[in-house]
């Protein structure tokens, strides 16, 4: 199976995927990642990382040599970068601060063919990566790449229902930071707090009752563990950078540890 069908085929498995959180702006670090068995997936973040497109678009190809999909995200607003990213082999789009259904329909406008949405013509690296030639790629296309609509504010979270039911939204993905800080009306950053947690239920349990799938971000493995449990189908664990310095911290540890 591609890269490229990989994502739609395991979020369809019944078993959370487990995503790797990508910012530093080198290829290498998230083709380096991608190798790590168990990971469904490698998310490339353009919205706060310091990736950029030419960096993604680099990395797109290491991580697709380890057989993983990438599923970037993208800056706020930024939907023709969807479709960049997309044509260079995206198996996915997550797109940050999706809050009401016309952000929806941009969202979809520019990463679905029609008649679903008005995605443009030019998958340049999707079609050899998805291993189908271009008429087939196209068929498939709208299926084979899974839309994620960040809700991460008070209003998103008013609108879910709505949001879920713009065609060509697959999937919600919850951002606990944000949402916490929209929650407690810019009062706090709590994304493990009881409010925030109850937000994160409701809208597990909304992207079910519309069939649809479910991510979130976590930033500990602990983290992510809890929302495997409670359902969700994507949890996106990280950083990259937190990964490089845990890894040098235990080391160091293990060097300088009493005998
Ligand atoms: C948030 O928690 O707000 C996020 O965007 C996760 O990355
Ligand atoms: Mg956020």
């Amino acid at each position: 199976m591609s890269s490229l069908h990989a994502l739609s085929h395991s979020l369809n498995g019944g078993k959370p995927v487990f995503t790797i959180w990508c910012g530093l702006p080198e290829p290498l670090i998230a083709g380096t990642l991608a190798q790590e068995p168990g990971y469904g997936c490698v998310t490339l973040d353009l919205q706060h990382g310091a990736m950029d497109l030419a960096a993604a678009i680099r990395a797109i190809p290491l991580v697709a040599a380890a057989g993983k999909p990438s599923l970037p995200r993208i800056p706020v607003g930024e939907f023709q970068t969807a479709s960049r990213l997309l044509d260079a082999g995206a198996a996915g789009i997550i797109a940050p601060m999706i809050n009401s259904v016309q952000d929806a329909r941009a969202f979809v406008a520019a990463t679905k063919y029609p008649p679903v949405g008005g995605r443009s013509w030019g998958p340049h690296a999707a079609v050899p990566l998805s291993g189908l030639g271009p008429a087939e790629y196209f068929a498939a296309a709208n299926s084979l790449t899974v839309t994620f609509a960040m809700i991460e504010t008070r209003e998103a979270l008013a609108q879910v229902d709505a949001i879920l039911a713009v065609g060509g939204i697959d999937a919600l993905f919850i951002g606990p930071y944000d949402l916490s800080i929209g929650l407690s009306g810019g009062g706090a950053i709590d994304p493990d707090g009881p409010e925030t947690s109850q937000a994160i239920q409701h809208a597990l349990t909304r992207a079910k009752a519309a069939g649809k799938r479910a991510g979130i971000y976590a930033a500990t493995g602990e983290r992510a563990g809890h929302f495997a449990n409670l359902g969700y189908d994507l949890i996106a664990i990280g950083t990259d950078a937190v990964f490089l310095r845990e890894g040098a911290a235990s080391m160091l540890r293990a060097a300088v540890a009493p005998a």
